[in-house]
C-alpha cells in the first residue's frame, strides 16, 4: 500500500564537503573551476508590499465623469471613424482624463468587429500595435463590409453611447448606454448592459464553476498562486462567451422549449484590469492602454461562436501523438534512481506511462539548463535516456523562467553561461534605471530573460540547445527530451520589486518561506472524507513527523521595497502603485508582489506594466521558436503554466498547484472547458492534487477521471506523500482500467485534436455545447463531454459508491453504457442515480456516433501497432457518423495524411478515405450498438462474414476477424459492411 513517507527537502541544504567539477555544461567551453558541490543558501526575510486600497470597492477618487461626446463622426462601409471630446471638465476618477480620443470601428470578418478608442495623440500604450509580441490572426483581417456583416454598430452622439447588436434577431450583443466612457492615463472604465441573470464563461484564468454568475470581479494580473477561488491566477484570458435563452411557444406539447444563441466579447489588453460583473452590467477597469474591444457576434452553437473567437487568435497546433499517453511526474525525485524505480513499478503493476518528467530536482541548485551531477549523473541519464527509447517512452524537465543570477565575488559562478551570456547578450529585464532587475526565484537571486528583446531568440536556444548536450548526448542535432515544461513564467519572484543589485553577492539565498517539505513547514492536509475511510494510513502519515532542520530566518537584513525611478526618467504616473488599485491576489494586493514589478523595464524602454500579462506567452513563443530550430520536422511539445490569449498555438496548458482534495477535483472540470473555449486544448489539472497529501480514494477518482483530460499527468509537491497509482490497489485497478478506455480511444482523441487544430472545435466540451436550447445545462459541470459523443459523469466527492447525472437531449436521444454496451433507461434531463464502485467511471456513448478505437497497448506507440474497432452507436432511426484522421504523429507537416468518414444507415456502415496516409494496422473488429433483431447475414463488401455475435438482451451486434478482409490497412480502401 501507502511507501513509507519522507519528508525530504531536496538537495540545496546537502552541503558536500567534497568538491567536484562543476557541471553546468550550459556553454561549450567546460570550465575546469570546482567548488562545493552543493551550496547553503543563505535565508532572506519576506517582503509584504505596500498595503494597497482596493477600488473596486470604493468610491471614483474624483467628481462625476459625464464621459465624451462625439464629433466630426464619418462612416463608410468599412466602419465608423471620429473623435470624441470629453464633457465638461477633467473628472480624475483615478488619473487625467484625456480631453480628445480617436474612434476607429473597423468590420473586421462577417461575425468579427473591432472598436478601438484611443487617445488622440497616442501617447497611451497601444498593445495592439506590438506585433512583435503578440501577432495573431486578428490583426489580418478579411475584407467585408457593411452589407455582409452580421452585425450593426449603431451609437449616440452626446453623450456617446453605442451599441452592437446581431442582424439576424436584433440581439443587442455590448451596449454602453447609460454609461460614462472614462479615458485618463491610468484609469480606463467601459461598461456594457447585460441581460438578466446572464450566462457567461471564460475571463480565465481563475477558479470557480463553469458559469460565472453575476457578483463577481475577475482580476487580470498574471499571478503565482495555487488554487486561489474567483482570484486571479497564472493565466490571462480577457475573453467571455455569452449564451442566451429564449422561450418559444410550442403549443403541441406542454413542455417549455427554448431557442437560444451565443456570442462572445474579448478586451484585448496586456495591462491590469478588473473586470466588474455585477446583474445588469459587466464593467471594464483597466490600468493602462486603450481600448481595443472585440464583439464576435456568435451563432446558434456556442461552439461557432467560440471558432470565430479561436480563429482570431490562432488555432491551437497539432499534439504528438505520444502526448496523449499517461505522464507521470512529481517534485521531490531525488535521483534519477527513483524514476528509475518508477518506470519499473508501473511496469510491474501493468499500469501504462508514456512519459516521465523531471521537476527542478534534476537541476544543479536548481539553476536553469544545467543537470545535478550526483543525483542525476550523466552516464546513469545516458542508459535512462537510451531505455526509455526503445520503449517508447519519453522525457520532459522543466525550465524556469528565473535564471540564477551569479555571484560575482564567487568564482565558482563563473562558468553558469546562462547568466554570463544573457548579460553579454543584454537579454535580461532592467529598472527604470538600467541596472538589472534582480529577483528571487528557487536557485536565489535571479534575472529575467526579457523574451521581447530580439537578442534573447539565440540566447534562449542555446541555454536549451546545450541542456540537450547535458542530458546525455554529444550529437548537436539529438533533443533527448521530447518536450520541455515551462514554470515560473507568470514570472514569480519572492522580493517586492527588484531585489536590489548589490545584493547578488550573497547568493544563493533561500526563498523567504519555507519550501513544502522542510519542518514546520506545512500542515500536510489530507482529503475531506479522509478519517472516514483511511485511518491507518492517516496514523502512520501523521507520526512521521517533520524531521530535523530549518531554523527561521533571522537576518537582520532589510526588507527592499521597489526600486525609485530616478528623476527624470519618471513617467507622470505611478507605475507600482497605480491610483487605481486592481484587486490583485498577493498580500497587501501591491503589484510589485510576488512577481516581476510593474516598472522592470523591456530592452526597448517599455514597462512592464504594459505587457504585464504577456511574459509568459512570450517565453513559450520563443522556446517553440527555439524547439523548431533544433528539430525543424518535429511539432514542439511545451507545457506552460503562464497563459495569454492565443498560447494554445505553442503550448499546452496545466491548471497549476491545486490541492489534493475533491472542490479541486470538481473545479478542474471547468478548469479544462475554459481553457478548451480558450484555444488551448491540451489542458488538464495536476492528478490526485498537488499540494498537501492525496489519498486513495481521491486519487482512484482522480486517476479515473484524468484519463478523459486531453492532458494527463499524475504531479505533486515535494514533501506530500507519494501518489503513484500503483501505491493503493483500487488506485492501480481503477488506473488500468481508465487507461485501458484511454488508450483504446487514442484514434478519437488524436482526431479530436485534429478538429480543434483546424476550427477550433472543443475536446472537453460542456453539455450546453452539444445541447444549446436546454437552459438548465447552462451551468452544468459536474459532468463533461469528450468531443460530441461521450458523456462522462465522474464521482467529485468522498464516501460514496454512486454518482448522479443527466442524459441529455430529447426523448429520441439514446445513450449507451460505455461498459456493458446497453442503452440507458432515462427520461430527458432527469437526474439519474448510478453505480459507482471506487475503481469505475461512469462513461456514455451517444446515440449516432461512430467511435474510431484501437487496441490498446502499454503505450501509444504500441497502440498504433495494434488492429483498429469501430463502436457504432445507432440512434432511433438507425444511422450513426464519425469519421478518424491519421498521420506519423510526429510532423510538423505531414507529408501525407488520412481523414476517414464513417456512416450508418439502414444496416449498412460504409467508410471513405481521403489521404495517403498508409494506416498499416488492418481493422479488426466492429461493434454496433442498437441493433434490433439479429441478423440473417453480415456482409464485408461481397464477402459474408461468419464471424459475428448478436444479443437480443444488449441488441448488440459484434462482428469479427474483419482483418482477414483488411490486411492491407483498415482503410486503405473504401468498403461497407451490411447487417
Ligand atoms: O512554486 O518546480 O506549479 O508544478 O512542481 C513551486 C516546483 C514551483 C510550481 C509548479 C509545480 C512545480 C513546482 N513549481
Amino acid at each position: 500500500m501507502q511507501l513509507p513517507l519522507k519528508f525530504f527537502f531536496g538537495s540545496i541544504f546537502f552541503f558536500y564537503l567534497s568538491s567536484l567539477p562543476f557541471v553546468s555544461l550550459a556553454d561549450d567551453s567546460a570550465s575546469s573551476t570546482s567548488f562545493s558541490y552543493r551550496v547553503e543558501p543563505t535565508p532572506i526575510p519576506p517582503q509584504q508590499g505596500i498595503p494597497q486600497r482596493l477600488s473596486v470597492y470604493e468610491a471614483y477618487r474624483g467628481g462625476d465623469c459625464h464621459g465624451y461626446r462625439a464629433k466630426e463622426i464619418s462612416s463608410t462601409e468599412q466602419g465608423v471613424i471620429g473623435s470624441l471630446e470629453l464633457i465638461g471638465s477633467p473628472c480624475y476618477a483615478y488619473g487625467t482624463d484625456y480631453k480628445k480620443l480617436f474612434l476607429n470601428v473597423t468590420y473586421e470578418t462577417e461575425e468579427r468587429i473591432h472598436v478601438s478608442i484611443r487617445d488622440i495623440n497616442s501617447t497611451q500604450f497601444q498593445f495592439s500595435s506590438r506585433h512583435d509580441v503578440w501577432d495573431a490572426p486578428l490583426y489580418h483581417p478579411s475584407s467585408v463590409n457593411q452589407f455582409n456583416v452580421h452585425y450593426n454598430f449603431s451609437f449616440n452622439a452626446d453623450p456617446f453611447e453605442f451599441w452592437i447588436t446581431r442582424k439576424s434577431d436584433g440581439e443587442v450583443l455590448f451596449d454602453t448606454r447609460g454609461h460614462p466612457l472614462i479615458f485618463e492615463d491610468q484609469y480606463i472604465e467601459l461598461t456594457t448592459n447585460m441581460v438578466e441573470d446572464y450566462n457567461i464563461y471564460g475571463l480565465a484564468e481563475t477558479i470557480h464553476g463553469l458559469r460565472l454568475g453575476n457578483n463577481l470581479t475577475r482580476t487580470f494580473w498574471a499571478n503565482d498562486e495555487a488554487s486561489p477561488l474567483d482570484q486571479n491566477m497564472y493565466g490571462t484570458h480577457p475573453f467571455y462567451l455569452e449564451q442566451r435563452y429564449n422561450p418559444v411557444n410550442d403549443s403541441s406539447t406542454q413542455q417549455q422549449k427554448h431557442t437560444s444563441s451565443s456570442h462572445g466579447v474579448l478586451m484585448l489588453t496586456a495591462n491590469g484590469m478588473d473586470v466588474v460583473l455585477r446583474p445588469k452590467y459587466l464593467q471594464y477597469r483597466m490600468i493602462g492602454g486603450i481600448i481595443d474591444l472585440y464583439v464576435y457576434s456568435g451563432s446558434k452553437k456556442p461552439q461557432n461562436t467560440i471558432t470565430q473567437f479561436i480563429e482570431s487568435v490562432g488555432f491551437p497546433q497539432m499534439q504528438q501523438y505520444w502526448t496523449l499517453g499517461f505522464h507521470m511526474c512529481r517534485w521531490g525525485y531525488e535521483n534519477i534512481d527513483e524514476i528509475i524505480q518508477v518506470r519499473e513499478n508501473m511496469r510491474k503493476f501493468d499500469i501504462p506511462i508514456e512519459t516521465f518528467w523531471s521537476d527542478i530536482d534534476y537541476m544543479h541548485n536548481m539553476r536553469d539548463f544545467t543537470v545535478d551531477p550526483i543525483s542525476y549523473p550523466r552516464e546513469q541519464m545516458i542508459d535512462f535516456f537510451h531505455d526509455i527509447e526503445l520503449a517508447h517512452q519519453h522525457f520532459v524537465p522543466i525550465v524556469d523562467a528565473a535564471v540564477y543570477a551569479a555571484n560575482p565575488s564567487n568564482r565558482s559562478d563563473d562558468s553558469y553561461g546562462p547568466y554570463y551570456e544573457g548579460i553579454e547578450k543584454d537579454v535580461f529585464l532592467k529598472n527604470p534605471d538600467g541596472s538589472l532587475y534582480i529577483g528571487e526565484v528557487w536557485p536565489g537571486f535571479t534575472v529575467f530573460p526579457d523574451f521581447t528583446n530580439p537578442s534573447v531568440q539565440d540566447y534562449w536556444k542555446h541555454g536549451i540547445h546545450n541542456m540537450s548536450y547535458a542530458l546525455g548526448s554529444n550529437s548537436s542535432d539529438y533533443i533527448p527530451f521530447s518536450g520541455l515544461w515551462l514554470d515560473m513564467n507568470e514570472p514569480s519572484s519572492y522580493c517586492v520589486g527588484s531585489c536590489g543589485s548589490e545584493l547578488v553577492n550573497m547568493n544563493p539565498v533561500h526563498a523567504p518561506f519555507k519550501l513544502p517539505g522542510e519542518p514546520n513547514d506545512l500542515t500536510l492536509n489530507y482529503p475531506e472524507g479522509f478519517n472516514l475511510t483511511n485511518e491507518t494510513e492517516y496514523a502512520s502519515a501523521s507520526s512521521a513527523s517533520l524531521s530535523q532542520y530549518y531554523a527561521t530566518a533571522t537576518s537582520s537584513m532589510q526588507v527592499v521595497y521597489p526600486t525609485a525611478v530616478s528623476e527624470g526618467q519618471q513617467p507622470k504616473y505611478d507605475i507600482n502603485h497605480p491610483p487605481y488599485a486592481i484587486n490583485t491576489e498577493q498580500g497587501n494586493h501591491d503589484l510589485a508582489n510576488h512577481g516581476v514589478s510593474p516598472n522592470a523595464t523591456h530592452h526597448d524602454g517599455t514597462l512592464r506594466y504594459n505587457l504585464f500579462n504577456v511574459y509568459g506567452y512570450g517565453e513559450i513563443k520563443v522556446t517553440h521558436k527555439a524547439l523548431t530550430d533544433l528539430q525543424p520536422e518535429v511539432r514542439p511539445f511545451i507545457l506552460s503554466r503562464s497563459t495569454f490569449l492565443g498560447s494554445g498555438v505553442y503550448s499546452a496548458h496545466w491548471l497549476g498547484d491545486n490541492h489534493s482534495n475533491w472542490p479541486n477535483m470538481f473545479f478542474s472540470i471547468s478548469g479544462m472547458m475554459v481553457f478548451n473555449m480558450l484555444g488551448v486544448p491540451m489542458v488538464g489539472a495536476d492528478v490526485c492534487g498537488f499540494q498537501d497529501n492525496s489519498d486513495e480514494e481521491l486519487c482512484a477518482r482522480w486517476m479515473a477521471m484524468g484519463a478523459f483530460s486531453p492532458f494527463y499527468r499524475n504531479h505533486n509537491q515535494q514533501g506530500s506523500i507519494r501518489q503513484e497509482p500503483y501505491l493503493w490497489a483500487s488506485v492501480a485497478e481503477s488506473s488500468r482500467r481508465a487507461m485501458n478506455i484511454r488508450y483504446s480511444l487514442l484514434p478519437y482523441w488524436y482526431t479530436l485534436f485534429r478538429q480543434a487544430s483546424y476550427d477550433g472545435s472543443t475536446l472537453i466540451r460542456p453539455l450546453f455545447f452539444e445541447f444549446p436550447d436546454e437552459p438548465s445545462l447552462a451551468g452544468a459541470d459536474r459532468q463533461f463531454m469528450v468531443g460530441d459523443s461521450l458523456l462522462i459523469t465522474p464521482v467529485l466527492e468522498p464516501n460514496t459508491t454512486t454518482v448522479n447525472g443527466v442524459f441529455p437531449g430529447d426523448e429520441d436521444t439514446v445513450w449507451y453504457d460505455w461498459y456493458n454496451h446497453t442503452a440507458i433507461e432515462h427520461k430527458p434531463y432527469e437526474n439519474k442515480t448510478m453505480d459507482a464502485p471506487l475503481e469505475h467511471i461512469n462513461v456514455a456513448v451517444r446515440g449516432s456516433k461512430i467511435i474510431p478505437m484501437q487496441q490498446p497497448a502499454y503505450t501509444t506507440e504500441e497502440t498504433r501497432e495494434n488492429p483498429f474497432n469501430l463502436l457504432v452507436a445507432l440512434d432511433k432511426q438507425g444511422t450513426a457518423y464519425g469519421n478518424v484522421y491519421a498521420d506519423d504523429g510526429v510532423s510538423l507537416t505531414p507529408n501525407a495524411t488520412l481523414w476517414v468518414d464513417f456512416s450508418a444507415e439502414s444496416n449498412k456502415l460504409s467508410s471513405a478515405s481521403f489521404g495517403t496516409y498508409n494506416v498499416h494496422v488492418p481493422l479488426a473488429n466492429v461493434t454496433i450498438l442498437g441493433v434490433s433483431s439479429s441478423p440473417k447475414q453480415i456482409q464485408f463488401n461481397n464477402n459474408s462474414v461468419n464471424s459475428f455475435t448478436y444479443s437480443d438482451r444488449t441488441q448488440e451486434l459484434v462482428v469479427t476477424n474483419l482483418d482477414k478482409f483488411t490486411s492491407a490497412g483498415a482503410f486503405a480502401s473504401n468498403w461497407t459492411i451490411t447487417w
